[in-house]
């Protein structure tokens, strides 16, 4: 058998489980997950690695009608993945009536290439409501096959899996067959931080957010982290912070766990918070941000 190689890349509205599909897909926490919207900003590759095959997977933001400058450039991330996909897994759950964003509706209709529709979080609903939603998207997206799954419990993942492998393309790898992300270590870290800060936070807080890795130090028995939390008001800061430190103990503890538990290795996390006015509406400091 020939190798196959390809891109597959995730889209669909907000919330809806791209980032658990992908997580599932790879076995490797990549991508973080919260029951809050708009958690992804990036496009994330995960990369899947055998003899015979490599895929790349690509979580993106869920799509949004875009309100500030960091939605807009979340959306050209969006734009860029339905650009160099072999195959696109188009996301909704059985909650999404209707597509709301009609723009993206429109362009997979046009996509020449092999598009799965999966109906996520079927371990919610009823067989009646997941066969509703089935016929629906038939009928929406007729050349779209349609697949029901449950991202969180892994169930109809093999399904997902093998009709990927039928429908990727023959060719040579694209990354190191070593490689799990073209994403550094440090990324991750920044990402499981914010994840936190997603979890523990309301509001607006977690959307004014973003975390920035100053050090990364690798010693013998000991990986060294310094990280800021950028917001984007005094208040915010002090939210992050809580009563006596709390707030900012407590992200930076369960961030550090889940740090540990990726580069396999003890990590001494220190966190402090900056406050950068509106940075989420300067391009440039979106450029400095990585966006
Ligand atoms: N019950 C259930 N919840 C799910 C399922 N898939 C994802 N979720 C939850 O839905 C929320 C959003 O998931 P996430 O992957 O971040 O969605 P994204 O915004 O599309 O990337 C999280 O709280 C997930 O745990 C599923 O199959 N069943
Ligand atoms: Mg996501």
């Amino acid at each position: 058998m020939s190798h196959k190689a390809g891109f597959v890349n995730i889209v669909g509205s907000p919330n809806v489980g791209k980032s658990t599909l992908m997580n599932q897909m790879i076995g490797e926490k990549l991508s973080i997950v919260t029951s809050k919207a708009q958690t992804t900003r990036h496009r994330i590759h995960g990369i899947v690695n055998d003899e015979n095959y490599q895929i790349v997977f690509s979580d993106t933001p869920g799509v949004v009608n875009a309100s500030y400058k960091l939605h807009e450039q979340m959306m050209s991330y969006v734009e860029s993945s339905f650009k160099d996909a072999d195959i696109l897994l188009f996301i909704t759950d059985i909650y999404e009536s209707e597509m709301n964003h009609k723009e993206t509706l429109e362009r997979i209709k046009k996509l020449s290439i092999p598009v799965l529709t999966i109906v996520n979080k079927m371990d919610l609903g009823s067989q009646e409501q997941v066969e509703k939603r089935i016929l629906y998207w038939k009928e929406k997206l007729p050349n779209a096959e349609v697949i029901p799954i449950s991202a969180l419990h892994g169930f109809g993942k093999e399904w997902v899996w093998q009709r990927i492998l039928d429908l990727l393309p023959k060719g040579p790898a694209y990354f190191e067959k070593e490689d799990l992300s073209d994403r550094p270590v440090r990324f991750f870290v920044a990402e499981m931080i914010r994840e936190k800060i997603f979890l523990f936070t309301d509001k607006e807080v977690p959307y004014c957010s973003q975390v920035d890795v100053n050090t990364y130090e690798e010693e013998e028995n000991i990986i060294r982290i310094r990280a800021t939390i950028v917001v984007e008001r005094d208040s915010q800061k002090g939210i992050i912070i809580g009563k006596g430190g709390d707030m900012l103990k407590k992200i930076g503890r369960e961030a550090r766990k889940d740090i540990e538990n990726f580069v396999g290795k003890q990590v001494f996390l220190q966190t402090f918070v900056k406050v950068d006015k509106d940075w989420r509406e300067s391009e440039v400091k979106l450029k400095k941000y990585g966006y």
